[in-house]
């Protein structure tokens, strides 16, 4: 919970039991169905809400940067589910094409990780054969080859190559008091 829920929490507690209120507080993950709020640019898809770049093309560290002024960070994945979500979205919407993710192997060499996270790459989304550091590839992408797998699997690259990006949110939270 960050900090200013936690804030709000103690404010609304303590003014509650002045004013002789009873407060129920519950706190859920996402946004609940019946809340019509504006998470515009970030779209909802599967669990989670993410901005899918589909003019610009940028290197992964301008693409990183930019996704951190919008408060969020470049994709990663912790479950199949979350991929196949995004890979059926872009078939869907025919934005299939080549997008940044934040895996990298640059903080330890042969290993990827979600930089946005810190965690391994452990899913099975890798194109065939990769990641192989052809070119010194360091920085991950997804699409590569998709015509052939009709997936958008991963593959690594050098992080300087231009890509479309996509950005994830942080996992929305809804808090909801009764107060009486
Ligand atoms: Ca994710
Ligand atoms: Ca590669």
């Amino acid at each position: 919970m960050s900090n200013k829920l936690t804030l709000l929490l103690a404010i609304i507690g303590l003014s509650s039991q002045i004013r002789a209120f009873h407060v129920i507080s519950n706190v859920e993950d996402g946004v609940v169905g019946n809340i019509d709020i504006e998470t515009n640019p970030f779209i909802k898809i599967g669990n989670g809400y993410y901005y899918i770049e589909t003019q610009a093309e940028k290197n992964w560290y301008d693409a990183f940067e930019s996704c951190r002024r919008m408060d969020s960070h470049l994709v990663s994945f912790e479950s199949i589910d979350e991929w196949k979500a995004i890979d059926r979205y872009l078939w869907d919407n025919k934005i299939d094409n080549g997008y940044w993710t934040s895996g990298s192997d640059y903080a330890s060499l042969e290993k990827h990780e979600w930089f946005s996270t810190g965690l391994p790459v452990s899913l099975d989304i890798w194109a065939p054969g990769q990641p192989d550091n052809y070119i010194d590839e360091h920085c991950d992408e997804i699409g590569y080859k998709r015509e052939i797998s009709h997936q958008h699997r991963l593959n690594d690259l050098p992080c300087i190559c231009k890509r479309r990006y996509i950005c994830e949110a942080s996992q929305a939270k809804t808090a909801s008091f009764v107060i009486f």
